[in-house]
């Protein structure tokens, strides 16, 4: 079975090998390191594995593709030579190209092809899915970019509607793409609750979809105050709006801490089947 196609939804595991993400604070900037922690999201039921050489926290500096490259390419080709499904995340096509030539799978882009211009055709030409996410601007400007109108929802679908367009016309294939909403990228607080309560919008588009809301800052407010400045501590909130977001069908989620998340989308896989045979 191809990464794109599953009855359930997909969980993905994040691995950030980068000394400044917020999440994670550069646990796994050390190759090893970040091998064994791919390993073992593995054993706790990632279907696919995302490596990420360059934080795109609001506010984080770029790094060069070098760095970016030393710090991904030889973990990814090590955990994919094992036989692991692995996407890239990264803005950059050299690294994209890089990334597929040591074996990762799938190119997960958040800028949506925006931030490089070379990376619709490079992709159209690795022929890999593509993960197509919705943002404004850079990780520098994003956050004085979270200003919309009455229908929030309605203009990251015509902006997204708008990339895909791009991607479609540089030549990769709709079946390769995938949607991401983008939560916590150009959205602020409540924004990202209205994008979760609309996922059905954003499936009618007709893709799969894919949502990224683990330790993200607006579920700050979800853990007891004085546990709250820990990213860690929102991962049971997160494994809460993975139950949701399966419920609603979406493809995939990007989660830290992939085993409650394995387990929640195995309770909105019996809760979805139940409610098939459920009397009306
Ligand atoms: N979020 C982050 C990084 N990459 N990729 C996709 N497709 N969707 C996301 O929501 C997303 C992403 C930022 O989070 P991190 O710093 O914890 O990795």
């Amino acid at each position: 079975m191809g990464p794109l196609t599953a009855s359930r939804t997909l969980v993905m595991g994040v691995l950030n090998v980068t000394p400044d993400s917020f999440s994670d604070g550069g646990a796994w900037a050390d190759p090893s390191r970040a091998v064994a922690r791919g390993l073992s999201m593995s054993d706790d039921g990632a279907d696919i594995l995302d490596v990420g050489g360059e934080s795109t926290r609001p506010g984080a500096t770029r790094v060069s593709t070098e760095e970016e490259q030393e710090r991904i390419i030889g973990v990814i080709e090590e955990l994919a030579a094992a036989g692991h499904v692995i996407s890239v995340d990264t803005l950059n096509a050299s690294t994209a190209i890089a990334a597929v030539q040591a074996g990762a799978a799938i190119v997960n882009d958040v800028s949506g092809g925006t931030s490089d211009p070379a990376m619709l055709g490079a992709v159209a030409d690795l022929a890999v899915p593509y993960i197509l996410q919705h943002s404004r601007g850079e990780p520098t400007t994003m956050v004085d970019l979270a200003r919309y109108g009455e229908d929030l929802v309605g203009e990251v679908i015509a902006e997204l509607e708008g990339r895909v367009a791009a991607a479609v016309a540089a030549g990769i294939a709709e079946s390769a793409i995938i949607l991401d909403p983008g939560l916590g990228f150009a959205k602020e607080g409540n924004q990202n609750w209205e994008v979760l309560a609309s996922l059905e919008r954003f499936r009618a588009l007709g893709f799969p979809v894919l949502v990224g809301a683990s330790r993200k800052r607006f579920l700050g407010a979800i853990p007891p105050e004085d546990r709250a400045a820990d990213p860690a501590e929102r991962d049971h909130a997160t494994a809460a709006i993975t139950a949701l977001a399966a419920l609603a069908g979406v493809w995939g989620v990007r989660v830290h801490e992939v085993r409650p998340s394995r387990d929640a989308v195995r309770v909105a896989e019996a809760w979805g089947a139940a409610r098939k045979e459920a009397r009306p």
